[in-house]
């Protein structure tokens, strides 16, 4: 198969579900139609309860709540502690990851894979690396980002890899993220009852919180990844619901943080399991990824991605699911009562992610092997309880090529021009194709799905718009994978796009969309602006890039939306970030931050109409540089 439409994935779902009814399966389609409509005073953001007094609901006749807040200080606070969940949650991922980098050891459950980022990032913070052992600088590297999360002076170290002229902007602004956990106890101080209801402050702060996620906690979370699990480069693999196995034990891995999946990719290759498997009657171990866990293995070792966030029930209807195994984020808790309607071990491995209905084995850096070694071998157990009438597995597969890391995407660059400018690569290339208009710009597609949106439409076909007009995409998230599972990853992706693209897929050797991994890693584009935009010696807003999420629906999007606009980069919306019922806040957002960012946000859920206003930018921008 080489491309696989939104009408046939929807008809694969319609399946399982009436499968799934059989045996009494409640669904997400379900509790949409339970919930709707929604409370409107939610959805426009103008319901306030962070005191008792209320909740204080906002209406023509009672136009200020009981402490005398008007809509603006209410829709403002909602917005700035729905940036604060968001940076809290990829701050704590990127914190667990710095603890687990703290553990590694040469004979250990987790090592060092990439020295040399080690010490590349070591160099930047200036920390000596001659005649250090690689596990001693590791161990220092981590006591160092762990003190980014609560240092008591300066600001995130990360910050010096942007541009000069960012670095200006963020400085007067005032937008600096100090430590990373400090801009989330602002965020929660400044919400407080009886502090900030000023719009512009909050929306400041917003920007702020969001910063110490993407150029913070998230970026510790990738960097510190990639030197423990190794730095991504390109790997085929494959995805949608068909790359679940009839004949295997099939393990879905599921969540966010690769210290849980990279051990179980490893078990699962152990010949002691997978010669338990074949005692059991299957072939062998298929382990497959939904979620960002999905593009953490995938983009590391070509593990199949079976599907995004709203196909995580999918997964378990198949009746071909021997476990979920989860960590943390955009976990249902309807795998619980859902596993039970099936043969399905739902495993939950994290105190941040408890759940009923799931068996509960605490996964930390110290037990990881032993632990995960279990959980494999209690899914190759559970093999001979799967009903095999009950399995439908939908013949949906297509190929993808993943794992475009900054690296990466530097090394594909200086194969083709040859150039080898030093040992890293250039983005010169990239720079000279938007120059001579070849490629007219570039889109970041990132987020979730969101049943207010028709899932996967808008981003897939949002994405064929945007290769049609010559327009490179790179994406993550569960953006990526509604990507590779339409078969956008491909190298034979090339024939839907203009002639301009078309070609310089050919020339480097790449899919038209690049995978560059999970909602953590949208700080890796956010080095690659940075990177563009020094190669191109211009500032990244007057990059012809900007940045969308068509279906987003959890917290972390609204942080990572208030980094990448405050990095310069406009940013695109399908669905209202809770703030319509605020003209002050929406305009503080739409265009009063692009007096301090140079970039702002455009919210438009009619997803042709947001195609367009998206390519428009980008063409403007083209005119304003003169290209
Ligand atoms: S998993 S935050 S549904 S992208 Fe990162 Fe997907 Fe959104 Fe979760």
């Amino acid at each position: 198969m080489k491309y696989i439409s939104v009408e046939q994935m929807e008809a694969a779902t319609e399946q399982l579900l009436a499968l799934g009814q059989k045996v009494g399966a409640d669904s997400w389609q379900q509790r949409v139609k339970n919930q709707t409509p929604h409370c409107g005073f939610g959805e426009a953001g103008t319901c306030c309860r962070i005191c008792s007094m209320g909740p204080c609901r906002i209406t023509p006749k009672a136009p200020r709540g009981i402490c005398g807040c008007d809509v603006h200080g209410i829709v403002g606070r909602n917005f700035l502690r729905f940036t604060a969940g968001g940076a809290a949650t990829h701050s704590d991922h990127g914190r667990e990851i710095c603890h687990t980098l703290h553990e590694t050891k040469a004979d250990g459950n987790y090592q060092v894979k990439d020295p040399e980022k080690l010490k590349r990032i070591a160099h930047e913070w200036g920390v000596e690396t001659v005649g250090k052992d690689i596990y001693d600088l590791a161990h220092e590297m981590a006591e160092l980002a762990l003190m980014e999360y609560g240092k008591p002076f300066g600001i995130s170290r990360w910050l010096s890899r942007a541009p000069e002229h960012t670095q200006k902007l963020w400085h007067d602004a005032g937008i600096e993220p100090r430590a990373i956990d400090r801009e989330v106890s602002t965020a929660m101080h400044m919400t407080h009852m009886g502090n900030s209801s000023l719009p512009e402050a909050l929306v400041r702060q917003a920007l702020r919180s969001g910063m110490s996620d993407g150029w913070g906690g998230s970026m510790c979370g990738t960097e510190f990844s990639d030197v423990m699990f190794g730095t991504p480069m390109p790997v085929d693999t494959e995805a949608n619901l068909g790359v679940m196995q009839k004949d295997m034990v099939n393990i879905v891995v599921h969540g966010h943080d690769p210290s849980l999946s990279e051990m179980i990719v490893f078990y699962a290759n152990d010949p002691e399991m997978i010669a338990l498997a074949k005692e059991q009657g299957a072939k062998g171990i298929n382990i497959c990824g939904v979620c960002c866990t999905a593009n953490e293995v995938a983009m590391r070792h070509g593990i199949p991605m079976v599907g995004n966030f709203l196909q995580q029930e999918n997964v378990v209807l198949t009746g071909a699911c021997e476990a979920i195994v989860v960590d943390v984020q955009c976990i249902f808790p309807a795998l619980g009562p859902l596993s039970k309607c099936f043969h399905t071990k739902f495993i939950t491995t994290s105190d941040i992610a408890r759940m009923p209905d799931s068996e509960f084995i605490h996964f930390s850096p110290e037990n990881a092997g032993e632990n995960a070694k279990s959980i494999v071998k209690m899914a190759v157990e559970n093999f001979k309880n799967r009903d095999p009438q009950r399995v439908f597995i939908p013949d949906l597969k297509v190929d993808a090529t993943v794992g475009f890391s900054v690296e990466a995407i530097r090394k594909c660059l200086d194969t083709v021009t040859n150039s080898h400018v030093d040992e890293l690569g250039t983005m010169k290339p990239l720079v000279e194709c938007i120059t001579s208009g070849v490629l007219r710009g570039a889109a970041a597609m990132v987020g979730c799905n969101n049943p207010k949106v028709r899932p996967d439409h808008a981003h897939i076909e949002l994405m064929k718009k945007l290769l049609a007009n010559d327009v490179l995409v790179i994406v993550s998230g569960c953006s990526a994978q509604a990507a590779a599972r339409a078969g956008l990853m491909s190298k034979e992706a090339k024939e839907i796009c203009g002639a301009g693209l078309k070609r310089v897929c050919e020339l480097v050797g790449i899919p038209p969309v690049l995978h560059m991994g999970s909602c953590v890693d949208i700080s890796r584009m956010m080095v690659l602006a940075s990177e563009i935009a020094k190669d191109a010696g211009v500032n990244i807003s007057q990059l012809p890039l900007v940045g969308c999420a068509p279906e987003w629906m959890s917290e972390k999007a609204v942080s990572i939306g208030n980094y990448v606009v405050a990095t310069g980069i406009d940013t695109f919306l399908g669905v209202d970030p809770y703030v319509k019922g605020s003209s002050e806040i929406s305009d503080w957002l739409q265009h009063g931050i692009r007096d301090w960012v140079e970039a702002s946000y455009t919210v438009e859920l009619d997803i042709e109409k947001l195609g367009d206003k998206m390519i428009e930018r980008i063409e403007e921008k083209r005119r304003l540089l003169g290209i």
